[in-house]
Formats: structure tokens, C-alpha cells, sequence
């Protein structure tokens, strides 16, 4: 092969893996894009985020999950009152209803690991599992970016984040 088509045939390859990457289907559900943030230098938490859609009649939850980082994995929403973003924690359950998809990005809805075990570096990946209430437990790998990642930059709850 000359090293012109071999060059478009790898960059192809890698084109087609890297969109494969980071997508998931479990029962009637698309998990699309798990990423995490970078943490600073002593966080105690980091979010998670990515897109779930229900392909199927029926509605379902996120009801648990865990992953390899941190003792705890929590769903949480962030709203503003009175100018303050504020973090909550969802309890019953993230509703994923028929023909929608719930987004967990920065500023909104995310996942927290709680009491992380090491500081996350752009670059690293790890195990988490999602455990949804009809799909079941789905095993995903969460991509970590750098920490002005996204158009929101910071986040603007993390003072009131200390769990
Ligand atoms: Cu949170």
C-alpha cells in the first residue's frame, strides 16, 4: 500500500472508532458520551455527565450507579434561587420518559461521585455503572476533559458543593 492510503485508511479507522466510543445501548435506551471534568487540587466530588435516550413505550430511571473513583454516586440537579445556583440531590429516581432525552451537562442535571479517591486528569477514563430501573445495570467509561471543558466554564455551585 502506498503511505497516502494507508494515511486516509488509519485516519478513517480512527474517525469511525472514536464516534463508536462512548456509546452504549442497554434494553431501549442510548447512552451517549460519558465525560467527566478534571478536578482541582483537593475536590472531594466530580460530575458526570452524557445523554440518555429512551427509544422505547415506556418510561425509566436512573436509579443507582457506582463507579471506580469514589465511594458514592449520587444524581444531581442544579437550580438557581434567588441568583444562587444550588445543588440538590434527585432523590427517587432520574425519569427518562418515552421518546425523550435527558441530558446531564454542566449548570443542569449531572452525576456526582462523592469522596473521590484521586484527583481526575484530562486524558484519564474510568469505570462507572449506571443502574437503571428496567434497562438494569449498564457499564460505561466516563471520558475526563480538561477543566474548562465546556461554554459554562465553571461551575458555579461548586462553593455550596461540600457535601
Ligand atoms: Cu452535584
Amino acid at each position: 500500500m502506498r503511505p497516502i492510503a494507508f494515511f486516509f485508511t488509519a485516519a478513517f479507522a480512527l474517525a469511525v472508532s472514536a464516534a463508536a466510543a462512548g456509546d452504549y445501548k442497554a434494553g431501549s435506551l442510548d447512552i451517549s458520551d460519558p465525560w467527566s471534568r478534571a478536578t482541582p487540587k483537593g475536590a472531594s466530588v466530580a460530575a458526570g455527565y452524557m445523554k440518555i435516550k429512551n427509544n422505547g413505550p415506556t418510561p425509566d430511571r436512573l436509579i443507582s450507579g457506582s463507579s471506580e473513583v469514589a465511594p458514592k454516586f449520587e444524581v444531581h440537579e442544579m437550580r438557581m434561587e434567588n441568583g444562587v445556583a444550588k445543588m440538590r440531590q434527585v432523590t427517587g429516581g432520574l425519569e427518562i420518559k418515552p421518546g425523550e432525552t435527558v441530558e446531564l451537562k454542566p449548570g443542569s442535571l449531572h452525576a456526582m461521585f462523592v469522596g473521590l479517591k484521586k484527583q481526575l486528569s484530562a486524558g484519564d477514563h474510568f469505570k462507572a455503572t449506571l443502574v437503571f430501573e428496567k434497562a438494569g445495570p449498564v457499564s460505561v467509561e466516563y471520558d475526563v476533559r480538561a477543566m474548562g471543558a465546556t461554554p459554562s466554564g465553571t461551575m458555579p455551585g461548586m462553593k455550596g458543593h461540600e457535601h
